[in-house]
């Protein structure tokens, strides 16, 4: 693994569903040892402390929308901060609900798009969110970046995607939830998306392995959204949409481990911790050290079979 530069960029997003803590998420993530975890697996490290949203409309909570303005707010500061970091270094935004993610990833692909590089999204997540504010049900903006981020229509008062993501540089692992008019939506797209029957079928490894392989031949720069829920409730209880049948913790580390052979990595989101949730900090435990298995903790050192 070669050293990096993290960024730390504390993104207390709460704004993108109705039940409140994961503001909390940042310093959960710092109080586990992430920062240390990076420092021990040889990276340098920079902590840009916790973020605010750009100045907002007050939301007067007269929208079918939870709290749509804070959110814009976030996606505003979001997309600068992830510009700016992706030319200093490996960006991690330390969720916040995944509202975070419509601007840590149209930030990114801003920063691809002005390097002459392709981006590539793996969503690592039990649902698709893949609405827009207009075919939500929940009211709940943490289901809509994946629909913000390819450019899809309904997110007016939002910043301009000027760089939408391809649907098929998108790879979303680890699917049990999608709403009927998501999944009537996504059944039209190139999006590669893989539900917990796949997994259990033909293992975890080998639709990730076809995504990274495409990756690699398009010299893409790659985006790794992880929602808690993509893990099963039992090792990660700190959330507050569980969704039980999810990756174990196995499966979960195999995923960064061969993220990190790939090299591919250029950005990473760790979204939707709610510590309030939490069974003495081992949800945070979990996602720091899946963190670090991304960036090069392993047990011994070898390649993923396959992956040579
Ligand atoms: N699709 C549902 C549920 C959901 C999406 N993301 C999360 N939950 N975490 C919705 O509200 O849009
Ligand atoms: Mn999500
Ligand atoms: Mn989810």
């Amino acid at each position: 693994m070669n050293r990096k530069t993290c960024i730390l960029i504390g993104a207390p997003v709460d704004s993108g569903k109705d039940r409140r803590g994961c503001l909390m998420g940042p310093d959960a993530y710092r109080t586990a040892g992430l920062g240390e975890a990076l420092t021990d697996l040889g990276h340098k490290l920079r902590d840009m402390g916790n973020l605010t949203p750009a100045t907002h409309a007050p939301d007067l909570g007269d929208s079918k929308l939870h709290r749509p303005n804070e959110t814009i707010g976030w996606t505003f500061r979001l997309i600068r901060a992830a510009e700016e970091a992706m030319s200093r270094g490996l960006p991690i935004f330390l969720g916040g609900d995944h509202a975070l993610s419509l601007g840590s990833v149209a930030g990114v692909a801003n920063h691809a798009a002005s390097v002459g590089r392709p981006q590539f999204v793996l969503w690592l997540d039990a649902h698709s969110d893949f609405h827009t504010p207009e075919t939500t049900a929940s009211g709940n903006l943490h289901g809509t970046p994946l629909g913000y981020v390819t450019g899809r229509r309904g997110f007016g008062g939002f910043p301009e995607v000027r760089n939408p993501i391809p649907q098929e540089n998108i790879c979303i692992l680890g699917l049990r939830s999608v709403d009927a008019a998501e999944k009537l939506a996504l059944q039209g797209t190139a999006i590669h998306r893989h539900d917990m029957r796949e997994i259990d079928e033909t293992g975890i490894a080998r639709p990730l392995a076809a995504f990274l392989q495409r990756v690699s031949e398009a010299q893409g720069m790659l985006h790794v959204s992880l929602d808690v829920d993509f893990l099963d409730p039992m090792i990660a209880p700190a959330v507050g949409t569980t969704v039980p049948g999810g990756a174990t913790i196995r499966e979960a580390h195999l995923v960064m481990e061969m993220i990190c052979d790939s090299g591919l990595m250029t950005s990473l989101d760790l979204v939707e911790l709610n510590p309030f949730l939490d069974d003495r900090g081992r949800t945070a435990q979990v996602m720091v050290d899946l963190a670090a298995s991304a960036l090069g903790r392993r047990v011994f050192d070898r390649p993923t079979p396959g992956q040579q």
